[in-house]
């Protein structure tokens, strides 16, 4: 079994400062990468699991069912690099398919990351299985010392994408080419524009995961950040917004409040928001000429039930 962990503490060590800096902005935001502790982690499943969220199971279907012919196209890959790769369940289904000589996993994460990876490690004896702690929209420039040379695929599979702003995607795309290199490929999931009432009650969910999600940010703060939020006081409010073509997430103060963060106060007006969530919408032709403004050549589209799948290469 070949396996390395590496982390990449100073690269993801800035969550005070970055939620410090968020509150104090206007209006306040927290990036939602810090929605994932290990609560977040099981909240995210479960919301993967509601009737109303059928992102995820259907991303799942489309890979299943159009596997071969993804394979295909992707063609021969020596090496997998997976950003925000989280437990490592989506990227597994890629390498029966692929047979890469070696995968690189990255994620913020670090501990449920190095343990999903090494399980893979374990399942696949011959692959070469690096897991890189670190913040990859701070650091990624340091996972090009543990890529191979030969012909790179970066998968980035859930629609994470969907949470960066258009110049953001265009940024991040850019660099998933320097990383993919000469002859680079991209595979890349993204959730499609809908009915809007179908995403309102995605980000509403009955059962009410998705707003447990979004207050256990506040959770988080107290435990780490020696926060005082009082969850009652604030109200999970997610909405499509067609103009932008986004889902926002908000955590809306439901009082005149002062809360205590790392030592510093923070003043909530009542009905202020706390923006936590961008989840951007495209149709498969606005999401290509982004990457196309990114350095990439959309090879392939797939889509099935309001997901896309789009298979790029690096443009010459
Ligand atoms: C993991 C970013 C794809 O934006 O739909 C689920 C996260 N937020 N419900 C999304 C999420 C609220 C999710 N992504």
């Amino acid at each position: 079994m070949a396996f390395a962990f590496q982390d990449y503490p100073a690269a993801h060590d800035d969550v005070r400062g970055e939620v410090l800096a968020g509150l104090a902005a206007h209006p306040k935001a927290i990036p939602p990468k810090y929605f994932y502790d290990a609560a977040g982690c099981r909240l995210f499943d479960a919301i993967c699991a509601q009737p109303e969220y059928t992102l995820c199971r259907t991303e799942q279907s489309l890979m299943a069912a159009h596997l071969p012919e993804i394979a295909d196209a992707v063609g021969e890959v020596d090496c997998i690099i997976e950003p925000g790769a989280g437990d490592c369940v989506k990227v597994r289904q890629l390498l029966g398919a692929l047979h890469p000589k070696s995968l690189v996993v990255i994620d913020i994460a670090g501990a449920p990351l190095a343990a999903a990876a090494e399980a893979v490690a374990r399942d696949h004896p011959g692959l070469a299985v690096s897991a890189l702690s670190m913040d990859f929209l701070r650091d990624l420039e340091a996972a090009a010392r543990w890529l191979p040379s030969g012909r790179r695929l970066v998968y980035y599979p859930g629609s994470s994408i969907g949470n960066f702003e258009p110049e953001a995607v265009k940024a991040l795309l850019a660099r998933f080419r320097d990383l993919a290199g000469r002859q680079g490929r991209l595979l890349i999931g993204f959730d499609l524009k809908k009915d809007p009432l179908r995403l309102h009650a995605a980000y509403n969910d009955a059962a009410g995961m998705t707003a447990a999600f979004n207050l256990n940010l506040l959770t988080r703060l107290n435990r780490e950040l020696d926060a005082d939020f009082d969850l009652a006081r604030f109200r999970h409010y997610a909405f499509y917004q067609p103009v932008r073509g986004r889902v926002e997430m908000h955590l809306v103060s439901l009082a005149e409040q002062t809360v205590r963060v790392a030592g510093e106060s923070f003043r909530f007006a009542l009905g202020e928001t706390l923006h936590t969530e961008h989840s951007y919408k495209y149709r498969g032709d606005e999401f290509a000429a982004l990457a196309e403004s990114a350095g990439w050549q959309c090879a392939r589209h797939w889509e099935h039930e309001g997901f896309a799948v789009q298979l790029y290469g690096a443009c010459e």
